[in-house]
């Protein structure tokens, strides 16, 4: 039978065409000797719905669902009246609305957890970094001068909740936002109220009947992102440094050979760091180190996993085992003795892989139950009481592991947490922080621009793939790379996130990085971190000679192998914000009508940003570059980098003679 045909009815997949992540290959060939089903082979099993995927079907109410024709999108209208442009205009904003509430509550829980340590009322965790308390103050104008600390502290909290809440009049940190940034915003009325009332607005327009115009929508789904990018996740982000400590660059081990065959391995996957902080307490209580030793263990190893994992890995050092692909293909090593979750991205299908190998899959959170997983539910103001149990349950798979074990032998190291705070200081020195050099460098063309290359691995691509292929392509060309989320672990599986990968990047690039010793990508945090990089773009135009706004900025963004409404929101948020967005995959569009031409060229020219969209990391590449190189001209800074690259050619002249 040739390969990829049908088995028992099923596609037998081609694990070479499905992933480059070879620890992950390796455990789907273990999957498939084990006769363990992962959604690789769902997704190669299951067409993705042709209709669902342009979004030309409509089911906001039941008169339909309706389904309209991709290919002729004017030929049809849905039972109400609902036109092409309408029904997909609304599903987008649906899908904003969830990623943008899936970072706020993420964010808006951080800062519940800020006032009750501050009150006293959760005595588990402390504030690592009242510095940062005091900076974040003062950045949206609250007095800080001779107060004490508790008083600006609460003053932070309460008005950092108005990001939420707020019923009128504009959130807190629209306040960093570059003034004609800012001034774009109020013309094109999305300046953001609370993230509640934003989120709750877009979900009334998106119903049956009511806004049914796709520009108007677009317009309100601007606002709910941006009350996302600025708000919720710039909250989470502010906070989890406050409480837990900013991150500054640490060399962490990546791959799924950190587990360890003789030590009780534990899991932790998900997004949020409360979870994980109180995890690392756990996994050091002096009863518990012994208890797994009594078991037969020589230590108990801590692994993270997708966003959480990366928050934890710059803080504390906790390895990595793969990004969101490999979290079904990790538990069939059989190494793993307790996989604890919390919220966002924790596939169902794990219950099943984790069934097979024994591991014991514990949810955490109230928002998250799985059926068929133990739910232990974490409590702020009793943390432990939750993450004990996590290692009690772990030690109890580890004293009765009955499975053979094969853990691929691959680690790579590379170099994380370059927060906005670190940046700053790594490229002006302590006496004088500051974003100059990245700026002179940008103008006299050395760095061509800066790229964000973020988000999710998708089954319906090659994993990891198109993210290495994009990086080393923008790296090769100039293009300084920052990056968030899973992306950022398959460039560390690739050995990028190395100042060793310098040799890699062009030569102005490979020069700028060599005198400063730092990596041409580097890794800036978890999804909710994409708001370090709005900061990291704030500061590059406030500091001079690029321009008076971010859509002025030789930048761009790409999420090439995204699969969550989250990234629409991110995204959203970004082409709201001044930049260019590419997305790959897939985009929920049909090309040829009025609200993609709205998304993909309109908004740019009302002084935003707009969406790309190629799915070849070649193709993505090329349209991001040409974009910085198009910034660069209407800077005037095109001129600069023609006569870098003439020097370069002139020094291989003089070396060749
Ligand atoms: O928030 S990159 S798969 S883990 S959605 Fe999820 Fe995508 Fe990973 Fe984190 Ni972000
Ligand atoms: Fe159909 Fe209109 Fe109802 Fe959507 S809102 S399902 S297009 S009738």
């Amino acid at each position: 039978m040739a390969k990829n045909e049908i088995i028992s009815g099923k596609k037998e997949l081609d694990i070479n065409a499905v992933t480059t992540c070879d620890a992950t290959a390796q455990m789907l060939r273990k999957a498939r000797r084990d006769g363990v089903e992962t959604a690789f082979d769902r997704a190669a099993n299951m067409k993705a719905c042709p209709i669902g995927k342009d979004s030309a079907c409509c089911k906001h109410c039941f008169m339909g669902p309706c389904r309209l024709n991709a290919k002729d999108p004017y030929s049809k209208v849905g039972v109400c009246g609902a036109t092409i442009d309408t029904i997909m205009a609304r599903n987008f904003a649906r899908a904003v609305c969830a990623g943008s509430a899936a970072h706020t509550d993420h964010g808006m829980g951080m800062l519940d957890l800020f006032r009750d340590v501050l009150n006293g009322k959760i005595k588990d965790y402390g504030i690592k970094n009242p510095q940062k308390c005091i900076e974040v103050a003062a950045s949206i104008g609250i007095e800080t001068e001779d107060r004490e600390f508790y008083d600006v502290a609460m003053d932070l909290y309460h008005e950092l909740e108005r990001t939420y809440t707020q019923v009128d009049g504009e959130i807190p940190f629209a306040k960093r936002v570059p003034a004609k940034t800012l001034e774009t915003w109020r013309k094109e009325g999305i300046v953001p109220r609370g993230a509640m009332r934003e989120i709750m607005e877009l979900m009334h327009r998106s119903t049956m009947g009511v806004d049914q115009h796709y520009e108007n929508i677009t317009q309100a789904c601007s606002r709910a992102a941006l009350a996302d990018g600025w708000g919720g996740s710039m909250v989470a982000t502010e906070i989890s440094d406050i409480l837990f400590g900013t991150p500054s660059p640490v060399a962490v081990e990546v791959n799924m050979g950190v587990l360890k065959e003789d030590q009780v391995n534990i899991i932790i996957h998900g997004h949020e760091p409360n979870l994980f902080e109180s995890m690392v307490e756990s996994v050091n209580e002096p009863t518990l180190v012994q208890a797994a030793k009594d078991a037969g263990a020589k230590g108990i190893n801590l692994v993270g996993m997708c966003c959480s994992g990366l928050e934890m890995f710059v803080r504390h050092g906790v390895p990595h085992a793969g990004n969101f692909m490999s979290t079904e293909a990790v538990l069939v090593t059989g190494a793993v003795d307790a996989m604890g979750v919390d919220v966002q991205c924790i596939k169902q299908g794990l219950v099943k892989v984790a069934d097979c190998y024994k591991t014991p899959l514990i949810t955490t959170n109230p928002r998250c139950h799985i059926e068929g997983a133990t739910h232990v539910e974490f409590h702020e103001h009793d943390p432990k009481g939750c993450t004990d149990e996590i290692v009690i349950q772990a030690i109890g798979r580890f004293k009765n592991r009955s499975m053979p074990i094969e853990i691929p032998q691959i680690v790579n190291t590379g170099v994380h947490g370059f927060s906005h705070e670190y940046i700053n200081y790594m490229l002006g020195g302590s006496f004088r922080a500051s974003y100059t050099p990245l700026n002179d460098n940008i103008i006299n063309g050395r760095i061509r621009g800066v790229a964000g290359v973020v988000g999710c691995t998708n089954p319906r691509m090659k994993q990891d793939y198109v993210h290495v292929e994009l990086v080393k392509e923008l790296i090769k060309n100039d293009v300084l790379v920052v990056q968030t989320g899973c992306s950022q672990i398959a460039l560390a599986k690739a050995g990028l996130t190395t100042p060793e990968a310098a040799h890699l990047a062009g030569p102005g690039l490979k020069e700028v990085c060599e005198t400063v010793g730092m990596p041409p990508v580097l890794g800036v945090g978890a999804c909710v971190d994409n708001s370090r990089i709005l900061i990291a773009v704030t500061e590059m135009v406030k500091t001079g000679g690029l321009g008076d706004s971010i859509a002025d900025l030789p930048v761009a963004g790409c999420a090439p192998e995204f699969m969550s409404e989250k990234a629409i929101a991110i995204g959203q948020y970004f082409v709201a914000s001044g930049v260019y967005t590419v997305f790959g995959v897939t985009f929920p569009i049909v090309e040829g009508t009025k609200f993609h031409k709205h998304l993909f060229q309109e908004l740019e020219e009302r002084g935003m940003g707009k969406w790309g969209f190629a799915v070849d990391p070649h193709d993505i590449a090329a349209k991001m570059i040409a974009h910085i190189d198009k910034k660069r001209k209407a800077l005037g800074i095109d001129k600069a980098r023609e006569r870098v690259l003439m020097d370069m050619a002139d020094r291989r002249d003089m070396e060749a003679a």
